[in-house]
């Protein structure tokens, strides 16, 4: 049921932290009415530049990457900003006390054929009795977030939150511009028979990778004696919705396609944040190998293996890489 509870009005969040989140939703209003007028509103389409990861940019990731980015600096709330479309942190606010971390489009090759895109953050506090603004700040493991979330705009455009106490949902009412409430606590099934891996890498795989996805092939004629369906969003985004909504198992592992880069999707943008909603909906985030919450960063835009999901899926992908 539908309840009018801005994210404004959580109990027992530093309001400072609320209001950061608000402000980062006002951008993310913006992208969901510029998303949705679509082909009228002249957003479709690549420029000829490319990121600091060598991929080439939507015209929505730059749109994106500017709305959030400008709002966030001019807030006065945030020390500084990681954004997957920036090569280097951008600094804001001295007296800002939260570092927030961003994918402003994930999902980027979805624009062009009107499927599923969302945004992605984490946020931070600057540690304590740091000045200035350095990228060494963000460097912190995944269990330092104080708050992450990602913004899906699908048919819907919706909120799935977490400050540490669970997954809320929320929808945007188009009518009054506002998201409201309309799930208290998202919770992951602990079985599934459903699965999210591209498929065409098959071959690059790790041999534990292999075999887990071969039992799952196998179905009812092998070792796990039942049948798996599978889905794939190609944003990440949209497959993790569609775990906290209905269980699963999400992964991008490690593979040998291009040996320079073993994995695809980056710790702070994408897999923190993610693996802090699917642990807090109960679920179980890793690399194969560790926690992936308890990675400590390199640098900012460090890419990791993600196995996530339901728990007992996942803990029997998980026995494969033992
Ligand atoms: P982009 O945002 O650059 O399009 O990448 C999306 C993503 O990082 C993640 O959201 C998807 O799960 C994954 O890439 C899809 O990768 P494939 O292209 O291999 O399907």
């Amino acid at each position: 049921m539908q309840r009018f509870v801005p994210v404004l009005r959580q109990d027992n969040v530093d309001p400072q932290l609320i209001s950061l989140i608000n402000t980062l939703m006002a951008a993310c209003k913006e992208i969901s009415f510029r998303l949705h007028q679509g082909e009228l509103a002249g957003i479709l389409g690549s420029t000829l530049d490319e990121n600091i990861q060598g991929e080439t940019q939507k015209k929505l990731d730059i749109i994106s990457n500017q709305l959030i980015k400008d709002i966030l600096l001019e807030s006065g709330q945030v020390r500084a900003i990681a954004s997957e479309e920036e090569d280097t942190i951008v600094a804001g606010s001295e007296n800002g006390r939260y570092l927030v971390c961003f994918d402003p489009l994930d999902g980027s090759s979805n624009i062009d054929i009107n499927s599923l895109v969302g945004t992605i953050f984490s946020i931070m506090e600057v540690p304590e009795g740091q000045t200035g603004a350095t990228e060494e700040m963000f460097l912190q493991p995944g269990t330092a977030q104080v708050a992450a979330g990602y913004v899906l705009y699908g048919a819907s455009t919706q909120l799935a939150l977490t400050t540490g106490d669970g997954v809320r949902l929320f929808t945007l009412d188009n009518t009054i511009g506002e998201f409201l409430l309309t799930q208290e606590r998202m919770s992951i099934t602990q079985e599934t028979a459903e699965f999210a891996i591209n498929m065409s890498n098959q071959r690059f795989w790790e041999p534990a990778m292999q075999d887990y996805i071969a039992d799952l092939l196998a179905g009812e004629t092998g070792s796990r004696d039942k049948n798996f369906n599978m889905r794939w969003i190609a944003a990440m985004v949209g497959d993790v919705h569609r775990v906290l909504c209905r269980g699963g198992i999400f992964t991008y592992p490690t593979d040998n396609k291009n040996p320079n880069k073993p994995y695809k999707l980056r710790l702070m943008y994408e897999a923190n944040p993610m693996s802090f909603l699917v642990e807090q909906a109960g679920g179980v985030s890793s690399t194969g190998y560790e926690r992936i919450m308890e990675i400590n960063p390199q640098e900012i835009h460090q890419r990791v293996a993600v196995i996530l999901g339901s728990k007992n899926e996942v803990n029997t992908c998980l026995s494969y890489h033992k």
